[in-house]
C-alpha cells in the first residue's frame, strides 16, 4: 500500500516543483535556459539598377521629365543623364530594391508608351 506525504499548510508548504532539465539548453547562471540559440541568417536585400536606353526619338525633355518625375532628380542632374545616356547608349537612372526597381520601370514604360515614345527603361542587378 503506498504512502503519500501530506502538506498541510499548517506544518510546512509542499516542496519546490522539480527543477526542469538543463538539456537541449543550458543554465547561463541566472536561471534564464536558451533552449536554442541561431546565428544571423539574414542577407541584406539584393539591389538593382534600374537603367533608360538611348534611341533616336524620344524628346530630350521627356527623358529628363522622367528622371526628374520617377527618379527624383533635380533639373540639372537630370539633364546630366540624359545626356550620357545620349552619348553612351545608357545610364543608371537609380539603385532600388527588387520590388522597386520592377514597379519604376513598369511605370517609366507605361508612361513613355502613353506619350508616344519608345523609350526603353531595364533592370539590373547592381
Ligand atoms: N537620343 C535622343 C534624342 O536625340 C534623346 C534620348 C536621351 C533618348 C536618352 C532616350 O534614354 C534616352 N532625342
Amino acid at each position: 500500500m503506498p504512502v503519500f506525504p501530506v502538506f498541510s499548510p499548517r506544518n510546512q508548504s509542499a516542496p519546490p516543483p522539480p527543477t526542469p532539465p538543463l538539456r537541449p539548453g543550458k543554465d547561463e547562471g541566472d536561471g534564464a535556459v536558451v533552449v536554442e540559440r541561431q546565428t544571423q541568417k539574414t542577407e541584406p536585400p539584393r539591389l538593382y539598377q534600374v537603367l533608360l536606353l538611348n534611341d533616336d526619338f524620344t524628346p530630350m525633355e521627356f527623358v529628363v521629365m522622367v528622371l526628374q518625375e520617377f527618379f527624383r532628380h533635380d533639373l540639372d542632374t537630370a539633364t546630366q543623364i540624359m545626356l550620357k545616356i545620349h552619348h553612351e547608349g545608357r545610364g543608371v537612372c537609380g539603385v532600388f530594391t527588387k520590388d522597386v526597381a520592377a514597379t519604376k520601370v513598369e511605370l517609366v514604360l507605361a508612361a513613355s508608351r502613353r506619350a508616344g515614345h519608345p523609350l526603353q527603361c531595364i533592370m539590373e542587378a547592381a
